[in-house]
């Protein structure tokens, strides 16, 4: 479809019509006795390699989905925010568009609360003298949530472009990406970027290295006889109801810190194992070898990582922990440093091979790929330990069938990804509705949980 791009704003073109956006049409109409003024979609995504690096600043490999977020949109004169899910589980909610808070108490946030940081984060960059205006929107959600392919970020996302878009405020890409990053934290994790980057910058048709400081994104041609299978493995983690998410993120910084002071760096300045081997000028396999020298395998207690650093326990909190990592007593920095600068080779290798692939080698590149990923898939499982039974036991069984298989996104639950080739796609997807889950009672519904994925286009409005 024609779309008009105005430099490298999010395009805009006319809805397409079809059962999906009718429902929401009528939908709409039923609440709101009108028409919406204008959608907007937001794809969800599956990262191809480059699990939990986004975050120490290195390199990642996604592609967006066909699954996304879709707002039907109204601008509302008086300033309220009205939000509708088609999905009935999520509660309808509305507030004064100029006096929310998003306070995050314990367990999983609120579905709207997602939807509050996307609004707040575009808010905070108005111009002081644009009216703020409220909103009547509709949402339909079809990424998997909680399953590590990007549900939450892709409704921030959308909240955000919905916001700027009703407040003729509009950005690049690249800025509404890192607006989105640094907002989608108010729920509470302290992600990296990659979601919200490929959310807006994909391109149909490829995969993305998307790099960061500055944000970047260079197209990844996948070989022409790649095909990529999402299966979900049954089990879930909303990402910001535990801390296990942002330990890592800060065993990260604390392993960095260790081996900056260890190295007589200004410690407390460093914040990510990138910014650590930036300040060295060491390359990735120095660093690999410097992990192995400075850290060691005995898990770190709270006290000792005080000691080391020279510092005290109410410092280290502020310097280092977030508000929910500030209880934990123990934290394994070599594993997880390990698993960040092998990570980061894994996706050189990976796009290297992808863009030295031709016709002669093609089969030799697809071997390659799947051998990298299924290398991320034992390291996050063994070393970065944020894997799940279910998904080690879908890695493991499917090894006959892909060239790689590894869990995809934050884990502990969740999806995999695996390569196959052409020929083998469909025994292995009648193999696992078999053998995988069918012994969990799984006999129908599988569109959304096991299906075969190409890479989508990034977000757009619609009009
Ligand atoms: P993911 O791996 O899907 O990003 P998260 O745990 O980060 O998982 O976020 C999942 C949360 O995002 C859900 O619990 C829900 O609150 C919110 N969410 C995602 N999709 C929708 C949707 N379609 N409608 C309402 N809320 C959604
Ligand atoms: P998911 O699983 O989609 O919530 C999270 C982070 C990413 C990245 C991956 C792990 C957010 C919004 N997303 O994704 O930044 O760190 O885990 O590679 O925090
Ligand atoms: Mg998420």
């Amino acid at each position: 479809m024609a779309s008009l791009e105005i430099g490298n704003t999010v395009p805009i073109s006319k809805i397409p019509e079809n059962d999906r956006t009718n429902e929401m049409r009528n939908v709409f109409a039923a609440i709101h006795k009108k028409e919406p003024d204008f959608y907007v979609r937001v794809p969800g995504r599956v990262n191809l390699i480059g699990e939990h690096i986004d975050y120490c600043g290195y390199s990642v490999c996604p592609m967006a989905l066909e699954q996304d977020i879709l707002l039907a949109v109204a601008i509302d004169d008086g300033q309220k925010l009205i939000l509708h899910n088609l999905d009935e589980k999520f509660d309808d909610f509305d507030c004064d568009i100029k006096d929310f808070e998003i306070t995050i108490g314990e367990g999983s946030p609120k579905w709207y609360q997602y939807f509050l940081c996307g609004v707040r984060g575009v808010l905070e960059v108005l111009p002081q003298n644009r009216p703020i205006k409220g909103m009547r929107i509709v949402v339909s959600g079809t990424v998997p949530q909680s399953a590590g392919l990007s549900s939450s970020s892709a409704l921030v996302s959308a909240a955000a472009l919905a916001t700027s878009h009703t407040h003729e405020f509009s950005m690049s890409k690249e800025k509404i990406a890192n607006l989105c990053a640094e907002c989608e934290r108010y729920i509470g994790t302290q992600g990296g970027g990659m979601d919200q980057a490929i959310a807006f910058l994909a391109t149909e048709g490829c995969a993305k290295l998307i790099e960061f400081a500055p944000l970047r994104s260079t197209d990844v041609v996948l070989p022409s006889g790649a095909v990529f299978v999402i299966a979900h493995s049954l089990t879930k983690l909303n990402k910001a109801a535990t801390a296990d998410f942002n330990c890592r993120v800060v065993e990260c910084r604390l392993a960095a810190q260790i081996m900056a002071q260890k190295l007589v760096l200004p410690w407390s300045e460093i914040k990510t194992l990138g910014q650590l081997q930036q300040a060295l000028s060491l390359d990735l396999d120095a660093m690999i070898i410097l992990v192995k020298e400075a850290l060691r395998e005995r898990p770190y207690s709270k006290e000792e990582v005080v000691a080391e650093l020279r510092t005290t326990s109410d410092m280290l909190d502020e310097t280092s922990l977030t508000l929910n990592t500030r209880h934990i007593e123990s934290f394994k920095l070599r594993q997880r440093a390990l698993h960040v600068f092998q990570e980061a080779l894994r996706v050189k290798k990976f796009v290297e091979a992808c863009s030295n692939c031709s016709s002669s080698n093609s089969l030799k590149t697809l071997e390659t790929l799947g051998r990298l990923m299924t290398y991320s898939h034992v390291s996050l499982r063994d070393l970065y330990e944020c894997s799940h039974p279910q998904l080690d036991s879908l890695v493991d069984m499917s090894k006959e069938y892909t060239l790689g298989t590894r869990l995809t996104g934050a884990g502990w639950g969740g999806c995999v990804v695996s390569l196959l080739l052409p020929e083998r796609v469909e025994e292995y997807v009648e193999f696992l509705k078999r053998e995988f889950y069918k012994g969990l009672g799984v006999v129908d519904g599988f569109a959304e949980i096991l299906f075969s994925t190409s890479p989508q286009g990034g977000a757009c409005i619609y009009l």
